[in-house]
């Protein structure tokens, strides 16, 4: 296979002059290619078979041990003037980037073989998708982008009808962590990335694409690329809403789109339409609609059993690739919370015994397509994407946020997105459980300054007819000795009940300095072990804990300087005062 398009064949000719691959591979996203992938690497031990009977199809690849998470610090946003990647990115100026890294690239492939992959990121015949091309020497990567993207024939297709596209570079290099970059190029629509075989580092259409360079370009548009989930809630009316939600990493990002109704909840049903990126437009009719560019999840291991997430627990018994986790006697992966089994080697194949610390690596994760979702949403591949009732942000907070509340209006939403803030966990390689400002769970990820993309979102706001009411939820609060006051996982469910009711208009609400609470009464909390004084807690404001957050958060504002929009000055000044 190769390609009609010529400005693709010469960009492939100038990579492999630079790389100096033994040979070049144009992959077609055939099964027949894949299964030939999987031989490969089972032959040369870069995957591992296991279990086959309890886990058909199931293979486990351990990293390099230093090459376990995204690497923040090593991660670059390159323009002309370095004032448009703001104080949230690293900078290098386009030039010295390209320099550092084609000497990183020269002759990195010899011996081995070129990948090329065609991608598609969004529903294939979808005027919202945006196409890619990755370059890699890493036939893991070829793999786990054929199930996290439209990969192959068809994506090369629309490339030939000549669509811009992405162009990625990328080698796993000798996997030093010393020659380790993660570099993008928006005003190019390139990426180079190296020295790194993980999961956001490496496979190119995810973070480094469908987020990063995509928010550039969705800002050049006028569209969003949004670090959300995007789910169904269906009542037993038949009543569907689909609520976009923006959580950190490794906060439940993928419980939540997957969630399966507890028992009290019998007739209602969730319908994932993505779990980690949702790209949100405008329809002529001044709605908002989102569409998932991805087609598969990478998602975090650790903690999945049946009763955290009965879906994922079952959609990845087949057809999955393991990074990192333990494996059992008998070969099955485990991890820590699985709720079954016992390891006999940790991540990393050494023997493991209790006390021998964690098993599986806390940002183990497995890559499977969302086709094997039981809960995935027949509306997942329209082009036109899913109307969207409602905007979620969240964060993972011991203190201070409630339950849930009300942005007072989409300003005041931009400005709770804005003032997000979360425990920092094992997905990025740095402290765990320190709280950091992430606004809009962008912070990894918006390839442009903030106060920019923070504008860009009061002018989507403007352009819908209606906008989508926007809410805060925290999941995570805890007592004085570390107990979650929130059963969570399934039972959020009667927290998206109390949204789509104030979304339809059906319920009124508490309100207050920082936004819209519930009633308590309003909150279905019924056969729950919640006690009233627990419940009180949940849905607290405490003033002053939030003037001190206010504070913070305009400090914070005040980083990015006068490109902030005034508007989030204001609303910010607006709740201060109503705090006093
Ligand atoms: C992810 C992340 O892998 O956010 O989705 O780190
Ligand atoms: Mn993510």
């Amino acid at each position: 296979m190769t390609t009609t398009n010529d400005q693709l064949i010469a960009w492939v000719d100038d990579i492999a002059r630079l790389t100096r691959p033994a040979k070049v591979h144009w992959c077609d996203g055939s099964e027949a290619e894949r299964d030939q992938l999987i031989a490969q690497m089972l032959a040369s031990g870069e995957l591992l078979e296991l279990n086959q009977d309890t886990h058909p199809n199931c293979y486990l690849h351990r990293s390099d041990p230093t090459d376990v998470a995204r690497v923040e610090h090593l991660t670059y946003v390159c323009t002309a003037d370095p004032a448009d990647v703001g104080p949230n990115n690293h900078w290098m100026a386009p030039d010295e980037a390209h320099q550092q890294m084609d000497a990183l690239f020269d002759g990195c492939m010899e011996g081995r073989t070129l990948y090329v992959i065609p991608y598609c990121m969004g529903p294939i015949d979808s005027p919202y998708a945006r196409s890619g091309v990755q370059i890699t020497d890493s036939p893991y990567v070829v793999v786990n982008m054929g199930l996290m993207t439209r990969m192959g024939r068809k994506a090369l297709a629309r490339i030939e009808r000549g669509e811009r596209f992405v162009r990625g570079l990328h080698s796993v290099g000798e996997l030093d962590p010393e020659r380790r970059f993660i570099m993008h190029f928006p005003e190019a629509l390139t990426i180079k990335s190296y020295g790194s075989g993980y999961g956001g580092n490496a496979l190119l259409g995810k973070k480094c694409h469908a987020l990063r360079i995509a928010s550039w370009q969705a800002r050049d548009e006028g569209w969003l690329a949004e670090h959300m989930l995007i789910v169904g809630v269906e009542s037993p009316e038949g009543e569907t809403h689909y609520l976009a939600c923006a959580f950190p990493s490794a906060c439940g990002k993928t419980n939540l789109a997957m969630l399966l109704p507890p028992a009290s909840h019998a007739g209602w049903k969730i319908w994932t339409v993505g779990d980690d990126i949702a790209w949100l437009h405008v329809d002529d009719s001044g709605q908002l609609r989102a569409i998932n560019p991805e087609a598969g999840y990478f998602g975090v291991v650790p903690g999945t059993n049946p009763k955290t997430n009965r879906n994922a627990y079952d959609m990845i018994r087949h057809d999955a690739i393991f990074t990192n986790v333990a494996v059992t006697e008998d070969n099955q992966p485990w991890w820590e919370d699985k709720g079954e089994g016992t390891p006999a080697l940790d991540w990393q194949g050494r023997p493991w015994s209790p006390g021998n610390g964690k098993a599986a690596h806390p940002n183990s994760r497995f890559t499977v397509s969302a086709q094997q979702n039981p809960a995935w949403s027949p509306r997942a591949e329209d082009p036109r994407g899913v109307p969207i009732s409602a905007i979620v942000f969240g964060g993972r907070r011991r203190e201070l946020a409630p339950l849930v509340y009300e942005a007072q209006d989409w300003q005041h939403g931009v400005l709770v997105g804005a003032g997000m803030a979360s425990e920092t966990t094992a997905a990025a390689t740095a402290k765990v459980g320190v709280v950091r400002r992430d606004p809009m769970a962008m912070k990894p990820f918006c390839g442009y300054n903030f106060a920019d993309y923070w504008a860009h979102w009061l002018q989507i706001g403007e352009r819908t007819t209606t906008p989508p009411k926007v809410f805060h939820v925290n999941w995570f609060r805890q007592d004085e000795d570390g107990r979650y006051l929130w059963p969570g996982f399934g039972e959020n469910l009667r927290v998206l009940r109390w949204i789509i009711a104030r979304c339809a208009g059906r319920i009124d609400a508490r309100d207050t300095a920082i936004g819209r609470l519930p009633h308590p009464t309003d909150l279905d909390i019924a056969g729950l072990d919640l006690s009233a004084e627990t419940l009180e807690s949940l849905l607290a404001v405490d003033t002053a804990g939030w003037r001190e957050e206010l504070g913070q958060i305009g400090d914070y504002l005040d980083e990015f300087g006068d490109r902030v929009p005034d508007a989030l000055h204001e609303v910010r000044a607006r709740i201060l005062s109503r705090l006093d």
